[in-house]
């Protein structure tokens, strides 16, 4: 993408179809003669910042809309340049019209991710903020609006900046003898650098644990529903979410392939994950559905196993009943409708008494999972409340590297010269750099921000 001068981008920021309103976002240099031209005003004259109520008057003359428009002139504004925004009736025909005529005046249609883009590459924000904006538009939970919100007011940036901080300082203390290969670094200085390359690893290892929680935020806690054929699992998970999306037969061994449900409970998102039952005597295609309830069990962060509650508790094989612990496995003993009174069983694992039938139970159930939840994914303090994506991750698994391999050559005896310590601390300096976009990578940019949507 070229730098200057800039295009003048337009598009359509909400959901294509019918509403009430429909935003169009334009961004760039002609903005302000657009506006002008459109509602015909004299330029130095617009409303900057205040929303007007005009007639959009299409370039031949035609008046497409009355609507709201806004016009904000830069560099004060989310791109940095020049921008207007329309909120027309919400037909997509109308909105079409409009963006028509808006490229016939020679904007050009934005790019996914471009208007963010834009913000990046004028410093309004930086990379871990663009990707926060994405994040907080697709959050299907409470806590993941939180700590999506967290990264965009720059919480990972400023955390960011205070570890390349720390480096700076132990590459300063290392560089003033590296042009003095005789000498050896002294004593005192050596054991501040071991100190400081120390704490830069630690500090890197913490926010890369933040990694597990980012995952639970983004995807859910993978939760598998296991148990006998017959148990209830489909009905289980048709009644959680609230719909019929799996098939529920009183014939055994219906869910042979895997149905996965987003589902919220309390601030949390789970990924309800159904299963093939544990049939002692499967048939063939039976049995490969088992083999594969095992391995998403060896993976889940909760399993809920339902159990008929009107027969005995099934026995398990070894190898899956290992995988059941108590935190994190609840015992749901369904089918409680058909019971006067519920038994009470001698299981170690926590239990609730349910009727995917007739929905007794379901809210115990429920503050159960987020019981079991909120142990996985605390309520983290605010300035604790990070989490880091996958390409952050990436780059600071490098970091670490970096500076855990600059920690041995600093130890080794006889110590590794010191250009091999300082070249390693500068290989983690980089990576780190890398998360906040401080480096030049189009290629990194170009793949990251393809994955945004038109108009954000
Ligand atoms: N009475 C009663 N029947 C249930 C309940 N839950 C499921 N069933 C029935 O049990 C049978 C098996 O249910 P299904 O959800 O397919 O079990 P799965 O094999 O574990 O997925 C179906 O006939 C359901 O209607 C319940 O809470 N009460
Ligand atoms: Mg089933």
């Amino acid at each position: 993408m070229s730098a200057a001068p800039l295009d003048t981008i337009a598009a359509l920021a909400t959901p294509a179809g019918v509403s009430a309103l429909a935003l169009i976002r334009v961004s760039g240099p002609a903005c302000r003669a657009l506006a002008a031209e459109i509602f015909g005003l004299p330029s130095p004259a617009l409303p900057e910042r205040r929303p007007r109520h005009a007639v959009y008057r299409a370039a031949d003359g035609r008046e497409l809309d009355d609507l709201v428009w806004t016009f904000f002139p830069g560099p004060r504004t989310a791109t940095g340049d020049d921008s207007l925004e329309l909120t027309p009736h919400g037909n997509p025909l109308l909105v079409q019209l409009i963006l028509a005529d808006l490229f016939a005046r020679g904007c050009r249609p934005a790019e996914p991710g471009e208007f963010t883009r834009r913000a990046f590459l004028a410093g309004r924000i930086e990379l871990t903020q663009a990707e926060a904006v994405m994040d907080l538009i697709h959050a299907r939970s409470e806590r993941a609006l939180v700590a999506a919100r967290r990264q965009l007011d720059g919480a990972l940036g400023r955390h960011l900046d205070g570890l390349i901080q720390q480096v700076l300082a132990t590459l300063a203390r290392i560089e003033a003898y590296i042009d003095f290969p005789d000498e050896d670094l002294p004593t005192e200085d050596r054991r501040l650098v071991v100190q400081g390359t120390g704490d830069v690893l630690r500090g890197t290892s913490r926010l890369l644990a933040t990694h597990r929680y980012g995952d639970l935020l983004r995807e859910g806690l993978k939760t598998v529903l296991l148990g006998a054929p017959n148990a209830g699992k489909s009905s289980l998970l048709n009644a959680l979410v609230g719909r019929e999306r799996a098939l529920v037969s009183p014939e055994p061994g219906t869910t042979r392939d895997f149905i996965e449900e987003p589902l919220q409970v309390g601030p949390h998102l789970l990924r309800l994950i159904d299963t093939a039952g544990l049939n002692p005597a499967p048939g063939d295609i039976e049995r490969l559905g088992i083999a594969k309830t095992l391995e998403r069990l060896a993976e889940a962060d909760l399993v809920l196993w339902v159990a008929d509650a009107t027969t005995p508790l099934p026995s398990l094989p070894a190898d899956t009943k290992a995988l059941l612990r108590p935190d994190n496995t609840l015992l749901v003993l369904n089918k409680v409708d058909l019971l006067p009174d519920p038994p009470l069983l001698g299981s170690l694992l926590p239990q609730v008494y349910v009727s995917a039938l007739t929905g007794a139970g379901l809210e115990e159930l429920r503050a159960a999972i987020v019981r079991h939840a909120d142990a996985l994914a605390p309520a983290l303090a605010a300035e604790e409340q990070i989490a880091v994506n996958a390409r952050h991750a990436d780059a600071l698994r490098r970091a670490e590297a970096g500076f855990r391999s600059a920690l041995v050559g600093l130890r080794d005896e006889p110590p590794r010269p010191i250009e091999l310590v300082s070249a390693d601390l500068r290989a983690g300096l980089d990576a780190l750099g890398e998360i906040a976009g401080r480096v030049d990578n189009e290629r990194m940019l170009d793949s990251l921000f393809a994955t945004f949507c038109i108009g954000k």
